[in-house]
């Protein structure tokens, strides 16, 4: 399985990280996509004509969207990362692939702006990244008080490997994470599973602050 690849990319780093917790390697082949631009030429658009990266061959499959990148490696290797035990499972991983698009948009192009220097209303993508980490905070607590740690059920999904990289980058972009404690409980999660692998910017329990406490927690 060939991942056309770029290591500082976050929708790279959802398929690196899945094929790495699932038990897959990948092929990588690294693209130029800081300063050359290589995705936005002939080659690649051919593959993709998004324009974007990742992009994962299979034999013949060319899937140029991370979600079904997810999809596909976890329904060869390891289904028990797809919420597929009841139609509400299923539901509620559609929303939050869906919901991490939104991440994309907001937190990933504030931190192109920030870091690559990327033409863009910085404040509106900051704003968008926000109101995008109150709505998964929500989300987080909801989750909690039922009992279960992640965005799905109280196992790890695709989804929440979907949404987990632009949120751990949030600060690149001048987003900070301090007010939403849900969510860095949910990253510390994430972070420690068995065979999690990390991405520059995004390592194994590097907080340093103390751990999130949550009102609800007491009870
Ligand atoms: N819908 C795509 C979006 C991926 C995406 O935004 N990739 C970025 C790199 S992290 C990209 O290629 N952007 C094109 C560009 O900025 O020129 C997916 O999730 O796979």
């Amino acid at each position: 399985m060939k991942l056309y690849d770029y290591i500082l990319s976050p929708s790279c780093y959802k398929v690196r990280l899945m094929a790495a917790l699932a038990g897959i390697k990948l092929d990588l082949r690294a693209v130029d996509f800081h300063p050359g631009l290589e995705h936005r030429g002939p080659d690649l658009l051919s593959l993709n004509p998004a324009g974007s990266i990742p992009i994962l061959e299979d034999g013949d499959l060319v899937l140029t969207e991370s979600s079904a990148m997810l999809a596909y490696i976890a329904s060869l290797s390891a289904p028990e990362w797809l919420g597929r035990a009841s139609a509400m499972e299923t539901a509620r991983e559609q929303q939050w692939l869906a919901f991490s698009s939104r991440l994309t948009a907001t937190l990933g192009g504030a931190r192109l702006h920030e870091m690559l220097l990327r033409p863009g209303d910085i404040a509106a993508l900051q704003a968008g990244g926000v109101a995008s980490l109150r709505e998964l905070e929500a989300g987080l607590v909801e989750q909690r008080l039922a009992g279960q740690a992640f965005l799905v059920t109280d196992r790890p999904t695709i989804a929440d490997i979907a949404c987990f990289p632009y949120v751990a980058l949030a600060p690149d972009g001048g987003v900070s994470l301090d007010p939403y404690p849900a969510i860095r409980l949910w990253s510390r999660a994430i972070r420690s599973l068995k065979g999690f692998i990390e991405m520059p910017g995004i390592h194994r329990l590097h907080e340093l602050k103390p751990e999130p406490h949550l009102e609800q927690d007491e009870a």
